[in-house]
């Protein structure tokens, strides 16, 4: 039997990955943990219902177009199965009038070593999500006997694991940038909540971004499950959105990173990449003004590449200035056009969820 999951980081050769698909995708309902993250100026205030069927055919095109390329070079494509997700979901504790999609599978799987271990997201709508990664966990399952199918703890998303009237239609981008610098965010402290995509895998160290989707029991939930890792809190507080490191601090190889210049690691937080030799480049500004329509993610997606090996980069085809960065910061830069699957849940790292990078857990910063 074959080994087929192995991932320590976000650098190390990529032989096997998964590509999220965009069908049945929805805007889902407003709920707690949702209307934090729509800004209030966004075209997506108050919609919610079935994203248009063009929209979610020339998704599908880009990412299939990006699996082409992952398969020209080698790396095997695995593909989630979508659900019907307009269904109306209900537990013990909540009902929601639908569910999201399976884009991106980087916020909901998180690879380390041997392990896949579905997340434990604040968004109701995504309570469900994991299913559709559950075929691929079976066969990995049957295929690999060390690899480790887990879930963390199943967050119950009761009305106290939010701070109600939190989210004011009046709030100004200097009071939410206030609130960022407080680390004051939509959830409480009640279960551990957390999405995958928070989660930057160094080898021995795991950097986990404090914010809307992620909070501290989090943190403190993994330090405990994995006592032999060490566990980072990081925060960038110039992000008035904070959700998911992959558009903020991207490591490209050992020993460099691009950190997003709007949202700075604050100094206290750079001192163990700075004492173990690490560069911290800031990333090139975004190709574009403005998200394309009806996409929750910011423009600094731009830095959302998928590092295939320490010195080879996919970056969406548009972004320019940050292909022409990453050239002379050493890398082989392969173009992909993404963008229009930005409106589904993100950039090239977020549409993917790692299964195989050769390589081993090493100490980046002993
Ligand atoms: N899922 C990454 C989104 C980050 C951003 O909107 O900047």
């Amino acid at each position: 039997m074959a080994k087929i999951v192995n991932s320590w980081n976000d650098w190390d050769p990529l032989k096997r990955v998964i590509v999220g698909r965009c069908d049945n995708s929805m805007i889902p309902p407003e709920e707690p943990a949702t209307s934090e993250k729509v800004p209030v100026d966004s075209e997506m205030r108050g919609m919610w219902g079935l994203r248009p069927a063009k929209t979610v055919e020339r998704g599908n095109e880009c990412l299939d177009n990006l699996v082409k390329i992952l398969e020209d070079r080698g790396v095997v494509v695995d593909r989630p199965t979508p659900l019907q997700w307009n269904q109306a979901i209900g537990t013990p504790d909540f009902r929601n009038d639908s569910m999201m999609t399976c884009m991106p599978p980087r916020d909901i799987l998180l690879t380390i070593g041997n392990e896949i271990m579905a997340s434990a997201n604040s968004f109701r709508c995504r309570y469900f999500e994991y299913l559709a990664y559950w075929p691929l966990m079976k066969q990995y399952f049957d295929e690999d006997p060390d690899f480790l199918w887990t879930q963390a703890p199943r967050p119950r998303l009761t009305d106290a694991s939010y701070k109600h009237n939190y989210y004011d239609e009046k709030i100004t981008l200097e009071e939410r940038l206030v609130r960022t610098a407080n680390k004051d965010f939509v959830t409480t402290e009640v279960e551990p909540m957390w999405d995958a995509a928070d989660v930057m895998r160094m080898g021995k160290d795991l950097f986990i971004q404090h914010g809307l989707t992620t909070n501290r029991t989090a943190m403190d939930w993994f330090q405990r499950y994995y006592p032999e890792y060490r566990v980072h809190a990081v925060n960038f507080p110039g992000d008035p959105y904070p959700i998911h490191i992959d558009a903020t601090f991207v490591p490209l190889r050992p020993g460099l990173i691009i950190n997003n210049p709007h949202r700075k690691l604050p100094e206290e937080q750079r001192a163990i990449f700075e004492a173990n030799d690490w560069q911290i480049v800031e990333a090139a500004d975004p190709a574009h003004d403005e998200p394309p329509a009806l996409c929750y993610s910011s423009v600094w997606l731009s830095m959302n590449c998928l590092v295939l090996d320490p010195k080879t980069v996919i970056v969406e085809a548009s972004e320019v200035h940050q292909q022409e960065q990453m050239d002379k910061l050493g890398m082989n830069v392969i173009p992909c056009d993404l963008r229009d699957a930005y409106p589904f849940g993100g950039g090239l790292h977020c549409s993917t969820a790692d299964v195989y990078r050769e390589g081993d857990c090493l100490d980046y910063f002993p």
